[in-house]
């Protein structure tokens, strides 16, 4: 069987092509999921440009939906015809300390899907059952894909952040991410949001889904505005790809806030010692979600509490998406619609 994926170009410089592949056979414990959707993630550009080491020719993603339509011996948890996640969490190694803790995502020997596996951003991808997450009834799958990375990955952080109902917290980068993290924040914690971007069409967006206070910190202080009108946050969780959002996050935060790093930018950030110890400011880094997150995402979701804003485009269109995620013109998340067709003019 043949299939068609967004893959990593030769040359590992940031852009990706369209290619076609064979579908191997299933190995003891996988399943052949048909994908529906992916979403185009930031990470998939970071991968692209090799910022996190070199990986030519791999497929891409980690938001994808599907439909299982074959499963291997040693497949407990799935049946065909269950519609599935293919999230950056592919596999773990299922014994370890964190396997066995609820750090899943920590695990020494994990494999991510789009990154050391190959990824949902193809009409095909097989996957280790038992990591491929059930997407509840009632939730639209064009939908499902955004949580199963931008979604459960501002869920986790603002869990991880310990904000309490009624408490400010700052969401620094309203883009794919950011603006779940709002909804999440808001809708879910009953925090009070302030959303921070440099683009004004991202901040009209997190407003309309929930931002208390909105800041363009191109044009404005934005640490200094928080605490002037909040007495500093309570917590902050950045997802903006760049240091200057996490030295003003750590920044806005009052006594005792907690600082809850998300965004990747291949960089330093700084971080003043007498800041951190004199007034005890805990900075501390999130990375997805355990599979349990990812079922708490979606049921949030499901129960329409978080609304991710998609765009549906062609497989053909991914070189574009990819570059206009680079110019930073992207509002809410495009997602691949697999059923749109490919390359060669024909549905699969
Ligand atoms: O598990 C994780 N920690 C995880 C999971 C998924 C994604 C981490 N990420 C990382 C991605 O690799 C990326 O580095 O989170 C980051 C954001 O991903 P995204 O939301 O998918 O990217 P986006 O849609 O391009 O949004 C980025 C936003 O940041 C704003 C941009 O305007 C955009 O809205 N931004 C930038 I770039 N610089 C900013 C700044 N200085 C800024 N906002 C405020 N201040
Ligand atoms: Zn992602």
């Amino acid at each position: 069987m043949k299939m068609y994926a967004v893959v990593v170009n030769q040359d590992v410089e940031g852009d990706v092509e369209v290619v076609e592949r064979d579908v191997r056979p299933l190995e003891y414990g996988e399943a052949l999921v048909e994908v529906e959707y992916c979403g185009v993630c930031h990470t998939d550009l970071h991968v692209a440009a090799g910022d996190y080491g070199q990986k030519p020719g791999r497929v891409l993603g980690h938001e994808g939906i599907g439909k299982v339509t074959q499963i291997a011996d040693g497949v407990k948890s799935l049946k065909v015809g269950d519609r599935v996640s293919i999230a950056w969490l592919f596999e773990s190694c299922g014994s370890c300390e964190y396997c066995n803790s609820g750090r899943e995502t920590l695990c020494r020997s994990v494999l991510n899907a789009g990154y050391t596996a190959d990824g949902g951003m193809a009409t095909h991808c097989i996957v280790t059952a038992d990591y491929a997450v059930k997407v509840p009834d009632g939730l639209d799958p064009a939908q499902a894909s955004s949580i199963t990375c931008a979604g459960v990955t501002t869920y986790k952080g603002v869990k991880v952040s310990g904000v309490r109902p009624g408490q400010w917290i700052a969401v620094y980068g309203a883009g794919g991410l950011g603006n779940l993290g709002v909804q999440y924040a808001k809708k879910v914690f009953g925090a009070h949001v302030i959303a921070i971007d440099i683009n004004e069409d991202k901040l009209a967006f997190a407003k309309e889904v929930g931002a208390d206070i909105v800041i363009n910190s191109a044009k404005e202080d934005a640490a200094k505005v928080i605490q002037e009108k909040t007495g500093g946050a309570h917590a902050a969780i950045v997802t903006a790809v760049s240091k200057d959002a996490f030295n003003s996050a750590v920044n806005c935060v009052r006594a005792g806030g907690r600082v809850v790093a998300i965004g990747l930018p291949p960089e330093s950030m700084d971080l003043s010692i007498p800041r951190l110890v004199l007034d005890g400011i805990e900075v501390v880094g999130s990375l997805v979600g355990t599979r349990q997150d990812l079922a708490e995402a979606f049921q949030f979701g499901a129960e329409g509490l978080v609304v991710p804003l998609v765009q549906l485009r062609a497989l053909d269109e991914a070189p574009a998406i990819f570059q206009e995620m680079r110019e930073g013109k992207i509002t809410g998340r495009m997602v691949i619609d697999m059923k749109k067709g490919c390359t060669c003019g024909q549905a699969h």
